[in-house]
């Protein structure tokens, strides 16, 4: 069998997303076809006990403190960015100039301004590609509901009921570092109604136009500082004791929005939300269809036929794993096999490595640009629940 090229990846980044990505690197060539064989070169992060302990777990030949120097190194070419929201421009600016492909956590970053940054440096940067981890496109379910509405079976959209409850961010979680703007930019905003924004706008292949009405709520105002400083990870954490410092993001925000083709959408993102864990999810009902969608119960998309035979019209379940039919299913398991979490990211991998070989991706991928514009979403929300007035997104420049 003839030798495949690889690539030589350098991650920064080793907590939850760090995990994420180190095991689609680690599988993709196991299940895929791909071009490039992925090579774990270079894990970056700061504590160094930890890094070490990381790079034996997953495989990584090399681990660095020093992210300015591994992002340079000439052996690499993909650095992935999985870090805080408010290193992602600093990081993913300089692996640009050092021409190397990059794959970046959303959002995209904590501002716009940042964004915008991005944006401009991935425009400048010709031959590098970019890659934005909006994981859920890649969702077999998800993708096939955006197969659907571009086939037309949903006809004119009418309605977009997008939402992402979580319920993690009580008055027990500290002040880590998604609690505070200067590291988040935003709370549940940034990190969870990004994910439907982005998949709203994948699914219906339209843009959004004006946010019309937001409302954005911070329920616990003060948390328990961490002893040592903000730590990562999403729940957890050990509370400091007596010391407490301002939360200053969101628990919640919730919005009105039109699309330019005419549709209207509403989006919920919450951290408080008792009982929903990782629900996000969405309904879009059309002319001649709707779909339904819930990342509770992943391996199924909902589908309405409007068009079919009245007398046995209703909801389809359909389980998305029919290795000749569905997107991604083939790669993995027989029919009903079903799939979790991480094989968003692994699907997402493999298309990445696709299109750095020159190929398309299965379902169409977000890159700085695709991510700005989600991001200029975000920011048109909070400026809408700031001034509480409607938002057109072309005011956000
Ligand atoms: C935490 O809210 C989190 O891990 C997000 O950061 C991810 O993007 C989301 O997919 C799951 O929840």
């Amino acid at each position: 069998m003839a030798e495949k090229k690889t690539i030589n990846i350098c991650l920064i980044g080793q907590k939850f997303m760090g995990r994420t990505h180190s095991n689609a690197f680690l599988k993709v060539g196991k299940f895929f076809d791909v071009p490039l064989l992925p090579v774990m070169h270079t894990i970056c992060g700061r504590n160094e006990a930890e890094l070490n302990e990381f790079k034996e777990t997953w495989g990584w030949q090399n681990a660095s403190t020093d992210w300015k120097s591994a992002v340079k190194n000439p052996a690499i070419g993909l650095v992935d960015v999985g870090t805080p929201n408010h290193l992602h421009k600093e990081m993913a600016i300089a692996a640009l100039e050092a021409g190397k492909h990059v794959a970046c956590e959303k959002p995209l970053a904590g501002t716009l301004d940042d964004a915008r940054a991005m944006r401009d440096a991935a425009k400048k940067a010709k031959k590098s590609k970019t890659f934005v981890w909006y994981n859920y496109r890649r969702v077999p379910a998800v993708a096939l509901a955006h197969q659907l509405a571009k086939a037309g079976k949903l006809g004119r959209i009418f309605h977009v009921r997008a939402f992402y409850l979580q319920d993690w961010g009580g008055p027990g979680v500290p002040l880590l570092w998604r609690f505070q703007k200067k590291f988040a930019g935003s709370g549940a905003h940034g990190d969870l109604n990004a994910h439907i924004i982005d998949m709203a706008r994948f699914i219906t292949g339209d843009e959004i136009t004006e946010i019309v009405g937001s409302l954005a709520e911070t329920f616990i105002k003060e948390r328990d500082i961490v002893s040592g400083g903000p730590k990562g990870g999403i729940a957890g954490g050990t509370s400091g004791g007596a010391k407490k410092g301002k939360s200053d993001v969101d628990d919640a925000v919730l919005f009105l929005a039109r699309f330019k083709q005419g549709a209207i959408a509403s989006f919920e993102a919450t951290r408080l939300a008792t009982g929903n864990q990782n629900k996000n999810g969405l309904e879009i009902n059309g002319e001649k269809g709707s779909i339904r969608f819930n990342f509770e119960d992943m391996n199924y998309l909902e589908f309405y036929d409007a068009t079919s035979d009245r007398k046995t019209q209703g909801w389809t379940k359909i389980m998305v794993t029919h290795g000749g039919d569905h997107p991604y299913a083939a790669n993995w398991w027989p029919d009903a096999h079903i799939i979790g979490y991480e094989h968003g990211f692994i699907n997402q991998t493999a298309d990445m490595l696709n299109m750095i070989a020159g190929k398309d991706p299965v379902v169409p991928m977000p890159d700085f640009e695709d991510a700005y514009k989600t991001q200029q979403v975000l920011e048109a929300a909070i400026v809408s629940a700031t001034e509480r007035r409607p938002v057109k997104i072309a005011e956000m420049k």
